[in-house]
């Protein structure tokens, strides 16, 4: 897969790049992360990218010339035509059936605002999709794609270990995680659950499956009914 970064801030993302899964990913091959700055593609003597609002009031716009030459310098190259998303707080809400969907593209191109945001043009324009990643502020959207890229990288095929990717499959299915123990068996005197020690993985298993259960039921009970509906609408079809 490759995913480009349009953005003002490229150095941002380089512990992303360079650290734990995603750095992982990217050195093994099965991702390729190109970052482009907007700033290279001002056509000024002052290099701007962002101007004044029509209109008044306070801020500054990230203005169209810079970001449309950008896109189409860097999705021009020869490449597949990437799927070009913006992050911005009006997007849809980021989830993991969304992750996995994009997960199976060959490429995307993830556009990062500052300022007050985009020219209205580059949302209507350039933009295939809007993707918030929760309703929060965020003085740049490039927090958002870093989080957008780790959810997704960690689905490629190869990016997780073994074991971690048959853990991932148990987990997509919805709920939240059942609780995790290492040694020692008594800390502070707070014992590991009896069963995690006894062997019967059967037994195990159920355990897990009734904790993640209980769990989703008493923090997250949207997510059950989300699973529901999803469930509901199998039978039916
Ligand atoms: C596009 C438009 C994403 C990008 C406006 C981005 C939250 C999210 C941004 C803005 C983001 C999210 C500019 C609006 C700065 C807020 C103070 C960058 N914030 N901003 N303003 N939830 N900010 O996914």
């Amino acid at each position: 897969m490759r995913i480009d970064v349009l953005t003002l801030f490229p150095e941002m993302f380089t512990p992303l790049v360079s650290t734990s899964i995603v750095g992982r990913a990217v050195q093994r091959g099965l991702v390729d992360i190109v970052r482009t700055n907007y700033r290279d593609y001002t056509s000024d003597s002052h290099r701007s990218v962002d101007d004044k609002p029509f209109g008044g009031g306070g801020g500054m716009v990230l203005m169209c010339e810079p970001v449309f030459a950008a896109v189409e310098a860097v999705a021009g190259d020869g490449g597949p035509e990437p799927l070009k998303i913006l992050l911005t707080p009006q997007g849809q809400r980021l989830d993991q059936s969304m992750v996995a969907e994009l997960a199976g593209e060959p490429r995307l191109l993830l556009l990062c605002g500052h300022y007050e945001g985009f020219d209205e043009r580059i949302r209507t324009e350039l933009a295939d999709r809007q993707i918030s990643i929760g309703d929060y502020v965020l003085s740049g959207g490039e927090p958002a794609a870093m989080v957008l890229i780790d959810a997704i990288v960690r689905l490629l095929p190869g990016a997780l270990g073994d074991q971690n990717a048959a853990r991932n499959d148990s987990f997509a299915d919805g709920l939240l995680e059942y609780p995790h123990y290492t040694r020692p068996r008594e800390f502070r005197g707070l014992a590991v659950p009896e069963v995690l020690l006894s062997g019967h993985h059967r037994e195990i298993e159920t355990w897990r499956r009734s904790q993640a259960l209980s769990r989703t039921q008493a923090r997250r009970p949207d997510l059950l009914e989300q699973k529901r509906d999803r469930m509901s609408r199998t039978i039916t079809e």
